[in-house]
């Protein structure tokens, strides 16, 4: 089985030049499946593993718009849609200057097997664009909007692929989109989730993410006989999943004292000021140097003065931490500082946090840790809340949603673990929800034939 895990990862690498970030999430994925692989024959003899590093279809698109100025701009805008084997593609989209098609893929081809985790039937898919929404005006953000849904819905539907938000994406890009959608086609539906809770969302989605890493970091938690409470936290990041990661703790009894952006970081030994935070990002969507400037107390680290080649936010000694930003922001020689530091566990908000050689370490020095597509799959599972509402014209309260959420990160834990006894290395959750994501897919494949 060694050949044919090789094999592919090497027929991938020939036919996808320079994917780099696409490979990683795929080398990590089939190191863990090996073990698999190896009991059973018959995902070898379906081809399943080559069938599932193609996504079934790749929408690569213009997006011109107009700025202030009045001068033409254009961007390049993406939608992978990756597997559909066991429900509608589903996923975020991110709009960031440093998106392209590595990134898409390899957070499409994540998304498949979180989305499996949740036992919900949704399909895994991703999009986004180049597009910096830094520095625009409110006016640019919708003119583009405008023009990324022109193109984008002529792809999606509410059985078809129902995308959402990610970095860069949040309740404002939703609306104008869905507002775009409507208009050219008529029709009222649950084409994006993430929508405002006046005209379709769900209560929680905007929570659903960071709590739901912190669910899932009681759980590991609970399962040794321990809990958050009382804890320091660090966290980097301060958006949407960031910051409900730093709600939840507090709501735990634990003490976050670290969040991060582009720009710099914070270090508050008083605790994170989470209105002040929300009050910086949320409203007056500003640098967190802001921050610094309410509470003289804080520290604020420029990203200029970070140690090199790290991320000054694992410097902060903490007994948790919560990498909730973006790709490859926690490597070897952060892991070896928490570690030295004492932390005892890393639970990735974020997709793909960690890179292969910190996640090797933590691993080897028996550090707790919840994988990215386990520990952040709330955010999606809400979503798909949030699809099942606007099929059944319901609006459920905000305990409602929360208490399935809170379930789903349970259901999530306890199938990651049982699939790490099952497969001999009790406690390894990034083998257990790799083997039990795949599983559920690669089987659902084989039942509906060579399609
Ligand atoms: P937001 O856009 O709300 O926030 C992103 C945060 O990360 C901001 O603080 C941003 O800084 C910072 N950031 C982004 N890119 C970089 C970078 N290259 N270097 C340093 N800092 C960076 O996004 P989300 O909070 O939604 O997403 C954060 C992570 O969580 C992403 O990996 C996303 O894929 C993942 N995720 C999101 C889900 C969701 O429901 N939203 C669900 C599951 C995972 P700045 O403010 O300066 O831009
Ligand atoms: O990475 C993710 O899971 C998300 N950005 C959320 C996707 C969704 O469809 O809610």
């Amino acid at each position: 089985m060694e050949n044919y895990v090789e094999n592919a990862l090497k027929a991938t690498i020939h036919s996808t030049p320079g994917q780099t970030e696409f490979y990683q999430a795929v080398k990590e994925v089939l190191t863990s499946l090996k073990p698999l692989l190896d009991a059973d024959p018959k995902y070898a003899h379906y081809n399943i593993v080559e069938r599932i590093l193609i996504p079934d279809r790749q929408i690569i698109f213009r997006v011109p718009w107009i700025d202030d100025a009045g001068k033409i701009r254009s961007n390049i805008g993406y939608r992978v849609q990756f597997s559909n084997a066991i429900g509608p593609y589903k996923g975020g989209l991110r709009f960031h200057p440093s998106v392209n098609l590595s990134i898409i893929k390899f957070l499409g081809f994540e998304q498949i097997f979180k989305n499996s985790l949740t036992g919900l039937a949704i399909g895994g898919g991703k999009g986004g664009s180049d597009f910096d929404p830094k520095g625009k005006s409110e006016g640019e953000i919708m003119r583009f909007c405008q023009s990324f849904m022109i193109e984008l819905s002529k792809y999606i539907g509410e059985t078809i692929d129902v995308p959402a938000g990610d970095i860069g994406v949040g309740g404002r890009e939703i609306g104008f989109m869905y507002g775009t959608y409507k208009r050219l086609t008529n029709r009222y539906e649950g084409i994006l989730t993430g929508k405002g809770l006046n005209w379709g969302g769900s209560l929680a989605r905007t929570e659903a993410t960071g709590f739901g890493s912190v669910y899932f970091a009681e759980n590991i938690l609970n399962n040794i006989g321990d809990s958050i409470k009382g804890k320091t936290c660090t966290i980097s990041g301060s958006g949407n999943v960031a910051i409900y990661t730093i709600q939840k703790l507090y709501e735990l009894e634990a003490k976050p004292v670290t969040c991060s952006d582009s720009h710099g970081m914070i270090y508050d030994k008083n605790g994170i000021d989470l209105t002040l935070l929300k009050t910086i990002k949320e409203v007056h969507r500003q640098s967190l140097s802001e921050y610094a400037k309410a509470k003289p107390d804080a520290q604020y680290i420029p990203i200029e003065a970070y140690p090199k080649g790290m991320n000054a936010v694992w410097s902060i000694p903490c007994f948790a931490a919560f990498p909730s930003a973006t790709q490859n922001e926690l490597n070897l020689e952060d892991i070896k500082t928490l570690h030295k530091n004492g932390c005892r566990l890393v639970n990735e908000g974020a997709n793909m946090p960690s890179t292969l050689d910190a996640i090797a370490y933590m691993q080897e020095n028996k550090i707790l840790f919840g994988p990215a597509k386990a520990a952040n799959a709330g955010g999606v599972a809400t979503s798909q809340l949030e699809m099942s509402q606007n099929a059944s014209m319901q609006k459920w309260h905000f305990a409602k949603v929360d208490t399935k959420l809170r379930d789903i990160m349970k259901h999530i834990f306890d199938l990651s673990y049982a699939t790490s006894q099952e497969f001999n290395d009790e406690g390894n959750l990034l083998l257990g929800a790799n083997i039990a994501g795949f599983r559920k897919v690669a089987d659902s494949m084989i039942d509906q034939g060579v399609v």
